[in-house]
């Protein structure tokens, strides 16, 4: 559409620009910016739903309780006795190699884009035949059948607060939905604290 005043412009080249041309160019030259509002206004609007460097994840630090997250209470709890930042943490306590938990979180999904990982973890005598306490990713289709994940390897032993962070891979263009999860690898047992959650898009 671009190439019609051009192609107009050629065929009168040579002549005095007369008024009805002064007028197409000058209904030509508002339709162009018109235009280029509506694509900016677009080009925001995306920015507003797939920002990068925005924190993704509801009530990060367990500052709101367990508020947005899914947990197993049996396990799972926020105390207030040892924090990152703020005042509280996630503490998940498993005895039981047999016990496997999880606690997530679902994220807004952004196909064939990578996201960032953060999270303070702290372990006590966390320990088995798996990497102990991680972060993880999961994304799943329009049916909500399971497609993949992005699983860094988490943290074992004894530790004061650590940062554990790490990309995802690319995420399929037919995934539908996504999850945080932070958790206990299968196998594991121990105590480990989770505070100051963050998934980012790259
Ligand atoms: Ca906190």
């Amino acid at each position: 559409m671009l190439h019609r005043p051009r192609a107009g412009s050629a065929s009168g080249r040579g002549k005095p620009c007369t008024r009805v041309e002064h007028k197409n160019i000058m209904v030509k030259t508002h339709l162009f910016l018109s235009l280029g509002i509506v694509l900016s206004a677009a080009c925001i609007s995306h920015a507003v739903t797939a920002v990068p460097h925005v924190n993704l994840i509801k009530n990060p630090g367990f500052e709101k309780g367990s508020s947005e997250w899914k947990t197993d209470p049996a396990r799972w709890q926020v105390v207030s006795d040892v924090s990152h930042s703020g005042r509280h943490s996630l503490r998940i306590e498993n005895d039981d190699k047999a016990s496997y938990t999880l606690a997530s979180q679902p994220i807004p999904c952004v196909t064939e884009r990578v996201y960032r990982m953060k999270v303070r973890i702290r372990t006590d005598g966390v320990e088995g035949a798996d990497s102990g306490a991680p972060i993880c990713l999961e994304w799943y289709n329009k049916e909500g059948q399971y497609l993949g994940g992005s699983y860094p390897p988490g943290i074992k032993g004894t530790n004061e607060w650590t940062l554990l962070e790490a990309n995802s891979k690319l995420i399929p263009e037919d995934a539908a939905t996504m999850r945080a999860v932070v958790y206990l690898r299968q196998g594991c047992t121990g105590t480990a604290w989770f505070d100051d959650v963050s998934v980012e898009l790259t």
